[in-house]
């Protein structure tokens, strides 16, 4: 992921602009997977370090190592960080790079979903459980059997089926996965395996859980997004297409599916009937925000509604150093998601 320049930004200016501010500043937190879990909000976020790795658009300058839970008793309390709920070191399959998790809660226990590269240098989807939301965490001795990617998303749906979202583009290997089988070759290359901009865009996919959370309960399925007319996004609709970051949350009855166009910088959402899609673009829910990457939750708080999300402002503008805020989003009557602008003009 290329560095843009940043030396044009004003932070301090910047700051006063934001329409808001981060939750903790004593680390550097991304990624937020936001959920409201017995009258208190829990927030999954990456936990940012600088490791010292070059920036490459591999992202190997995300080098992650453990997570931290953040919790919240309402939307204006100060945000308890609950120390490590996990670290690589104790995941006896993964070797590094615990990028964006996500959580849910199932008959009193807790589960911790994340994506680490393991030992073979590729991507898979790891469990790890606890009787506590902020862990400690214990992980399965083995990833999600096909369980490939980053990112995984765990939407809860009224009648208790889970369904975990997943995948990202370039040094999340999505493309990589487009036969059905890794595809390994160029390795250094992130574009590899991209389709052409006249072609079907990548899409995201989606499996059903099992019923102990553990493992996926059907083959991993991919997603439609399609445009008003029905036809699948292309490839070269940069703007539009998916890149990484699902998210999936249910208003009234409507599905909605959000996610990150990547090399865009915007947070979109697209809606359906069904947690399997097909989902019909609809909009941005969030502008770019300071920073290359933008990723997001949606959480239901006391009747409210609330996008999670990141930005490098407190890093002063560095990549793999950002920092978790949150603001209010509003369903408007037609379904539509104002659009929320992170800074004011
Ligand atoms: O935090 C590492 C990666 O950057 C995430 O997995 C992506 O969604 C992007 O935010």
């Amino acid at each position: 992921m290329p560095e843009e320049s940043i030396d044009h930004i004003d932070f301090d200016e910047l700051n006063k602009k934001a329409i808001s501010q981060p939750l903790v500043n004593h680390i550097y937190t991304a990624d937020p997977s936001a959920h409201y879990f017995n009258g208190k909000i829990y927030i999954y976020p990456s936990h940012d370090v600088d490791a010292g790795e070059a920036f490459d658009d591999l992202g190997s300058h995300f080098a992650m190592e453990d997570y931290h839970v953040i919790s919240m008793d309402t939307v204006d309390s100060e945000a308890i960080d609950h120390g490590v709920a996990l670290h690589v070191k104790d995941v006896p399959w993964a070797e590094k790079q615990m990028w964006a998790p996500d959580a849910a809660h199932k008959n009193g226990k807790y589960y911790l979903y994340f994506p680490a590269k393991a030992y073979d240098g590729i991507f898979r989807i790891g469990v790890a459980v606890s009787d506590n939301p902020t862990g400690p965490f214990v992980p399965e001795k083995e990833a999600i059997k096909e369980s490939f990617s980053i990112d995984p998303a765990v939407f809860e749906d009224e009648d208790g089926s889970h369904y975990m979202y997943f995948g990202g583009l370039w040094g999340g290997q999505l493309q990589r996965w487009h036969t059905g089988s890794f595809n390994g070759d160029q390795p250094e290359n992130p574009t590899a395996h991209i389709p052409a901009d006249h072609e079907p865009a990548l899409l995201p996919w989606v499996a059903k859980m099992t019923d102990d959370m553990l493992q996926f309960a059907e083959r991993p399925k991919e997603i439609s997004i399609v445009d008003e007319h029905g036809n699948l996004l292309l490839a070269g609709d940069n703007e539009r297409r998916f890149f990484e970051a699902a998210w999936l949350h249910k208003y009234k009855e409507t599905y909605y599916f959000s996610y990150s166009t990547g090399d865009t910088h915007f947070i979109c959402y697209a809606t359906g009937d069904s947690p399997y899609g097909p989902f019909t673009y609809r909009g941005h829910i969030l502008e770019p925000v300071v920073g290359w990457t933008s990723h997001h939750s949606v959480c239901e708080i006391e009747g409210k509604w609330y996008l999670f999300y990141h930005d490098s402002s407190l890093s002063k503008g560095v990549t793999h150093l950002r920092s978790v805020k949150m603001t209010e989003i509003e369903h408007q009557s037609d379904g539509s998601i104002k659009t929320i602008k992170p800074y004011q003009d």
